[in-house]
């Protein structure tokens, strides 16, 4: 097994059809040891149902974690000293914009909407970072944030979502900079439209999951197991010398400068 041995956190796991769900499964069927946190009450039942289902009885930690409240931060990162003594890995699958933010005209957007999804999709993830650096003694270790093309090319309706992944992926290559000297790896992956609760309700997402699935150069969607095995290969011995990079897991989806509906 890959990541035997190995211990790490989670953040994002939320339903079965989480892509962090899907981060879960890679790992722990390659024997990873696991942390998982959850937001709020609502949250906390849903990821104690989920949690013994994963192979090899890879949940050691079920914890409270709002990423933007420093006093859940701390008591997470006590427990798992305790528990763990030291920390290989965190994946950071977090997200949030107000739902009036994605739709519409990006110039619309507010001050507080542009803050409040800055700070939870892009701060939360420097935030992690500087709490796990402490724990990450063991010879070093390795962070996953996922991010989507949205941040970089305007994709209808991401809008201030896009503009906290141009965020996101800056931190990932500003954090690698800084952690690098203790072996800390730092990467995103790129993740292609997935069927998630974060996806779903969202205006015009299910054609653009099609069209995805069927221009891509794979031609499929993307699904969170293919996410998955690519987060454990990025935190895996593996993936040593990748620091500071954006892994896409889209079909190839962004290879293509003008995707195209094929013939036939
Ligand atoms: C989200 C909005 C618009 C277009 C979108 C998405 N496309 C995809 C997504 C094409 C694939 C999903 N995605 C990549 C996200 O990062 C979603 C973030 C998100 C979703 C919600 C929905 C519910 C809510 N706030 C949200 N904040 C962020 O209230």
């Amino acid at each position: 097994m890959l990541l035997a041995g190995k211990k790490g956190l989670i953040y994002g796991v939320r339903n079965e059809r989480s892509i962090a769900w899907g981060c879960a499964q890679s790992l722990a069927r390659e024997g990873a040891s696991l942390a998982l946190t959850f937001l709020g009450e609502r949250e906390e039942k849903d990821v104690r149902k989920l949690a013994p289902t994963l192979p090899n009885d890879a949940v050691k930690v079920i914890a409270q974690c709002d990423l933007t409240n420093e006093e859940h931060i701390a008591a997470l990162h006590q427990q798992l000293r305790a528990d763990f003594g030291t920390l290989d890995f965190v994946v950071h699958a977090v997200a949030f914009a107000k739902k009036e933010d994605l739709s519409g005209r990006y110039v619309e957007t507010s001050a507080d909407g542009f803050a409040l999804a800055l700070n939870v999709s892009a701060y939360t993830f420097v935030a992690a970072a500087r709490a796990a650096e402490p724990l990450m003694t063991n010879g070093g270790g390795a962070l996953v944030t996922l991010s989507y093309i949205g941040g970089e090319r305007v994709v209808p309706n991401y809008n201030v979502a896009g503009i906290s992944k141009a965020a996101l992926e800056s931190s990932v290559r500003y954090l690698a900079n800084d952690l690098g000297p203790q072996n800390i790896r730092v990467n995103a992956i790129s993740a292609g439209p997935t069927m998630t609760l974060s996806a779903r309700g969202i205006t015009g997402f299910t054609d653009m999951y099609k069209v995805h699935g069927q221009v891509s150069p794979l031609r499929h969607s993307t699904t969170i197991d293919e996410v998955g095995d690519a987060c454990a290969f990025l935190v895996s011995p593996w993936a040593r010398g990748v620091t500071g990079e954006v892994l896409y897991v889209d079909s190839g989806y962004h290879i293509l400068g003008f995707p195209t509906m094929p013939t036939e």
